[in-house]
């Protein structure tokens, strides 16, 4: 069997800081300028890009220069002064509506690559390759006539590059390749939110599902079901927010498998990463998800039955002032997401079951407390409190009493509320985490692919550079015990282990609270010192530690207070800090930690880190430069979020539901622990595949972010894009020195020749292939055209003559 991966989908989210078009372009620019230095071949009399406030780059023609500045005429009454290293050049033979691959570019940079974005998707033209990436512009209109069943027709069985680019023509060239190579395949669909990898990566499986759907299909089928797991996610996993009114609030990593003869034979999707908090807390002008909405809009019977209304009535709905979508009929789509579930295999029982948990959700919601005057406890407020507290029972076929007991005890329904939708462990962060990891991803990847080429070739690669954010990685998720081959042991032995590699002595472990050290006289005192400068917890025996003072070679005792300061001792001996995660893990094991303790230690550690930046004016924030762009973070809710337990007495209430449904949500936590997946994992999922295709997918201009794109297109295009074997080049190109070839069976040679005779420069030839710049092949096969059409006038004319 083989597999595509249709996607995952993930999307940077929650910028505390938005950055405008134009900084982010700023800083792109900034970035390109190492590169870039002053460009020679800018005299006056050249077409030019220029820097501009608000259109970002305009073109014009260099009047004069003076020096390193010169002055650009850009129309008939604007002119202005720039610098030389601030201008880029224009290609005015470039053709007027673009090329569809920006590998054709003469020039690649940024000014250019958005221009011809820019051109094309002024002519409705959204997609445009670079290489074997598509790049996708979000046209936010329906282009139905792009996705019909002709365009599918047409894209099967082409290979890319032979029709205008589309995202049909890599979901067959991934297809085509896990046919004929028998491998798996994946395509990446990645952009920032909004810019329509959901709607992209539903094109992907329907042309998948064309392609490896059953001609006899009946009833259920596998693409079918696969097709409608889409409503059904969307239902429950999407809402409005500022920037999409369907955005994803989570990841999605969807698997569809073929048999041998190309048919889908069966579908996996796993989903990460849920933002539960948007449950129980939303605000103006977003939404909740979407299922709150729909079960409002129900026929009356069913909102009789789930004691519905008016979402305005929901205090999870009310807190924004958002209750509809434009152009969405919540009653419609609540029938259509339960004729999905239906498709997708989801009984009547279990949908009841669904949209009671949703409903009591709501209920939920709307039970107010207040503290006791004679307990400790909370007590339900009003009337109305106990009307949903009863409700929310009888919906989750629970004990009310129990309900209310366990409710009033912990006054903690947000950690009960936000187990209700899922298993997932979130943690917000982790979604931009994510990100990072795709991004490093899809960096190393394209980058690595062009190296190994490279080198394989013995061609000279230094120049090839790309933003290698490992950095961040590390920032966030660096493992506190840094040192390799120490992970898998118990924390005792890691302990002494990395012990032994900074003080070259004896230990005896034993046990995981003692650890007896045979030391020599001076690495002693120096490791005490630092032991003991650095933790409260720690105690030594004294009758070891009078012994050992006195004896070169003395018997240590350490006798820890509390397991856990093991780890502190390690970390302080060795100075190796995890990254944020693991000092968020870390306080959550001191039962004192508050937001500022961690705060503080995350400003302190990572002080001279160039991604941590602690902002001004706070005291518990700090940012991070993501690759995307800064995010600000307020640390007040880590160490809540980080814990998102459920308490027992609230998991043993609802794990003794009747309804099987319910109880099935919380299962004994021993096996809760067992199942969940540690999102570290998603990365390594990739390495699974080989990952051919990858799509970039940016939205309309205010959104547009370049970062990514450029980057991409930058490690495609800075070395050498175009890839030719030496028979391919001659097959094609002999037209151009045929003389050279009369006699001459070196391929290699021949080759050499050619390009000697053209005058081309800056190209290179390895072992087997001819690596040439951007540009540079179009600029081949012009010459080759000329000749063509010059020759087929000589063959017409002779013909002629003959005739
Ligand atoms: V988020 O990260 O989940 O917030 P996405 O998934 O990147 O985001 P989505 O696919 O939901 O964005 O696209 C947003 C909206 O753009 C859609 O609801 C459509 O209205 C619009 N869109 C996106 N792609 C296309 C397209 N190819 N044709 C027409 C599109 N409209
Ligand atoms: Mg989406």
């Amino acid at each position: 069997n083989g597999t595509v991966v249709a996607d995952f989908d993930l999307s940077y989210r929650d910028f505390t800081i938005r950055k405008t078009l134009i900084g982010i372009l700023k800083e792109v620019a900034e970035n390109l300028e190492d590169e870039k230095g002053v460009p020679e071949n800018i005299v006056v009399g050249s077409h030019v890009w220029v820097g501009d406030p608000e259109v970002i780059w305009i073109g014009g023609q260099v009047l004069s220069i003076n020096g390193e500045d010169a002055e650009i005429q850009i129309s008939d009454e604007r002119k202005v002064v720039s610098h030389l290293s601030k201008l880029y050049p224009k290609d005015i033979d470039a053709p007027a509506d673009g090329v569809d691959d920006m590998t054709k570019l003469a020039y690649l940079h940024e000014p250019a690559v958005l221009h011809n974005l820019e051109t094309r998707y002024a002519i409705n033209e959204i997609y445009t390759y670079t290489g074997n990436i598509l790049i996708a512009i979000n046209p936010f209109q329906s282009l139905s006539h792009l996705y019909d069943t002709n365009v599918m027709q047409r894209y099967k069985g082409s290979m890319i590059g032979d029709l205008s680019p589309h995202v049909f023509a890599i979901a067959e060239g991934a297809y085509r390749e896990m046919m004929n190579e028998v491998k798996s395949n994946s395509i990446l669909v990645s952009g920032e939110s909004g810019a329509g990898k959901t709607e992209t990566t539903k094109m992907l499986m329907q042309y998948l599902a064309y392609l490896g759907g059953h001609t006899a299909s009946e009833g259920r089928t596998v693409e079918k079901q696969v097709l409608e797991s889409n409503p059904v996610l969307e239902a429950f996993g999407n809402a409005k927010t500022v920037r999409n009114d369907n955005s994803s609030r989570f990841g999605k990593f969807v698997e569809i498998q073929f048999d041998k003869f190309g048919r889908i034979s069966g579908a996996a999707i796993r989903t990460y990463l849920l933002e539960k908090s948007r449950v129980c807390q939303i605000s103006d002008p977003e939404r909740n998800y979407h299922c709150f909405y729909l079960l409002c809009a129900s026929p009356p019977e069913e909102k009789e039955k789930y004691k519905l209304g008016d979402p305005k009535s929901f205090h999870y709905l009310n807190q924004s002032n958002c209750y509809e979508l434009v152009g969405v009929n919540a009653a419609q789509d609540y029938l259509s997401t339960k004729r999905a579930m239906d498709i997708v295999g989801i009984s009547q029982d279990e949908q009841d079951a669904i949209f009671r948990v949703v409903a009591a959700i709501l209920h939920l919601g709307n039970i107010n407390f207040s503290k006791s005057e004679e307990t400790d406890f909370a007590v339900l407020e009003e009337e109305e409190s106990k009307f949903h507290l009863q409700t929310t029972a009888e919906l989750l076929m629970c004990d009310a009493h129990a309900l209310e007991d366990a409710l009033c005890k912990h006054d903690d329904t947000y950690r009960a509320v936000i187990k209700l939708l899922g298993s997932f462990r979130l943690f917000k962060f982790c979604i931009n985490f994510t990100n990072e990891k795709l991004q490093q991803h899809f960096n190393q990847h394209v980058f690595k692919m062009e190296q190994e080429e490279y080198t394989k070739e013995g061609i000279d690669w230094s120049y090839l550079e790309f933003v290698d954010n490992q950095d961040v990685l590390d920032l966030i998720e660096k493992d506190a015990q840094a040192h390799q081959g120490l992970n898998s042991l118990p924390l005792g032995h890691k302990l002494l282990r990395s012990l032994r590699i900074k003080y070259p002595t004896n230990f005896v472990f034993t046990g995981s609270t003692i650890v007896s050290i045979t030391l020599t006289k001076a690495s002693q005192q120096s490791m005490f010192r630092e032991i003991e400068g650095n933790f409260w917890t720690l105690c030594f025996c004294s009758d070891a530690w009078q012994l050992a003072g006195l004896t070169i070679g003395g018997v240590y005792l350490l006798s820890c207070v509390r397991p856990n300061c093991i780890i502190d001792i390690y970390n302080s001996l060795f100075q190796k800090p995890g990254g944020i995660i693991a000092l968020l893990d870390e306080a959550c094991m001191f039962p004192k930690s508050t937001h500022e303790t961690f705060s503080q230690k995350l400003y302190q550690t990572f002080k001279d880190h160039k991604r941590f930046i602690k902002p001004k004016l706070t005291r518990s924030d700090f940012t991070v430069s993501h690759y995307a762009g800064d995010v600000q973070y307020q640390s007040e809710h880590f160490l809540d979020k980080n814990k998102d337990y459920v308490v027992p007495e609230h998991q043993e209430m609802l794990s003794s539901s009747k309804c099987s449904f319910v109880s099935g949500l919380f299962p004994p936590l021993s096996e809760e622990s067992a199942k969940s997946s540690k999102f570290s994992s998603i990365g390594s999922r990739f390495k699974v595949y080989k990952i051919w295709f990858f799509i970039l997918s940016v939205s309309d201009r205010p959104y547009l972010n370049p970062k990514g794109v450029l980057e991409a297109v930058r490690i495609k295009c800075a070395g050498f894009p175009t890839h030719w074997t030496f028979h391919d080049f001659i097959t094609r190109l002999w037209i151009l020195a045929p003389e050279i070839l009369r006699g001459n069976f070196d391929e290699k040679d021949s080759c050499k020749k050619i390009l000697e005779k053209i005058g081309l420069t800056g190209y290179q030839i390895g072992e087997t292939k001819i690596f040439l710049r951007a540009g540079q092949m179009s600029e081949l096969d012009a010459r080759r055209s000329l000749l063509l059409s010059s020759s087929a006038i000589v063959i017409q004319k002779n013909a002629k003559t003959r005739c």
